[in-house]
């Protein structure tokens, strides 16, 4: 059975296969984990490297290598932004819809690309406003479906704060 977890880490440090980033639909960078993970790869040749990709739909994902991050792949996701003032539950619905999209796809990218670990931010919960209760409930159930047959061992949910973490923890734990 493979393990998912949740850590409290920096996830441009983490040694696994694939990391996800939590990008834009331009791909040219931007804060938050993208950010980071620009600093960290490399920022010149990563945007070298999404350049040619053509942006990315928002629920979908695009790959680049990992440059110089221990990973080595990284999945560039574009989650939804949370605005549901401009559209109630038929909105909500939608983003729902296109962080699941995110996960799902980087899912397939991970067995496409024979990876047996892959670790995960929280999409869309920092900038783009998505309440984390609801977006890791999301993340987790994706993540689990997707599993069966994917040939991989080890799934983590890379938190940034204690309380991220917290959630994860609890419904990893089926609290
Ligand atoms: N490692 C792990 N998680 C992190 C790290 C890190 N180094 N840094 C931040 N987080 P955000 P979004 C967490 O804003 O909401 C960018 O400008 C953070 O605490 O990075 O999808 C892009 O270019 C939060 O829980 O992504 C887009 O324009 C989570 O990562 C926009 O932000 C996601 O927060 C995307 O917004």
């Amino acid at each position: 059975m493979p393990t998912l977890e949740a850590a409290l880490a920096d996830i441009t440090m983490l040694h696994v296969d694939a990391i996800v980033n939590a990008a834009n639909t331009k791909l040219k960078g931007g804060g938050g984990v993208d950010g980071a993970i620009h600093r960290a790869a490399g920022k010149a040749e990563l945007l070298a490297a999404t350049a040619p990709l053509g942006g990315c739909a928002t629920g979908d994902a695009k790959v680049t290598s990992g440059l110089r991050l221990p990973a080595k792949w990284i999945f560039h996701a574009v989650g939804p932004v949370w605005s549901v003032s401009r559209g109630g539950e038929a909105a909500m619905q939608n983003a729902d819809r296109l962080l699941a999209g995110c996960y799902r796809r980087c899912m397939e990218l991970a067995r496409e690309h024979g990876c047996r670990s892959i670790a995960f931010p929280a999409i869309s919960t920092g900038v783009y406003r998505f309440p984390p209760d609801r977006a890791a409930r999301i993340a987790v159930k994706t993540v689990q479906d997707a599993l069966p047959g994917s040939g991989m061992e080890q799934v983590i949910f890379c938190c940034f704060s204690s309380e991220a973490k917290r959630i994860y923890q609890d419904l990893l734990e089926g609290a």
